[in-house]
């Protein structure tokens, strides 16, 4: 009872350290995000509009899903979702998303990460 060994802790784990990189390393776009959050809904939305083929994981409805948020926060040092990554590269969130997509920087990314055409 009470034991700091808990297993419903939703500290990040070496397993779901691995997990978070395996998604970054193995996906062209990804997205951590919480379906509940507009700035994620915008994201996505501007990711859709451009035809990217993007990896999305909704912390607040997948099991686990708080040890994937946490571990993220761990990873980059970012509090907020969405968190998003492009060729392995951690760009923020959806306000460097838009901002990078006013200047161009972002199709450039996409383009290079093999994401846009
Ligand atoms: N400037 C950020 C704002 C993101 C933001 O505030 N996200 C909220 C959810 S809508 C958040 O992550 N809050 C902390 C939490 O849910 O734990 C962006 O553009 O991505």
């Amino acid at each position: 009872m009470g034991s700091s060994l808990s297993t419903s802790s939703s500290m990040p784990t070496a397993e779901s350290r691995a997990k978070v990189q395996h998604l970054i390393q193995d996906n062209k776009v990804v997205v951590f995000a919480k379906v509940s959050c507009p700035y994620c809904v915008a994201t996505k939305a501007l990711l859709k509009r451009k035809g990217i083929d993007y990896t999305s994981i909704n912390v607040d409805t997948t099991s686990g899903g708080t040890t994937i948020f946490n571990t993220v926060k761990e990873m980059t040092g970012q509090r907020t979702v969405p968190n998003i990554f492009i060729a392995q590269q951690q760009i923020g969130g959806n306000s460097e998303l838009q901002a990078l997509n006013r200047t161009g920087d972002l199709d450039e990314m996409l383009r290079k990460a093999g994401a846009l055409a």
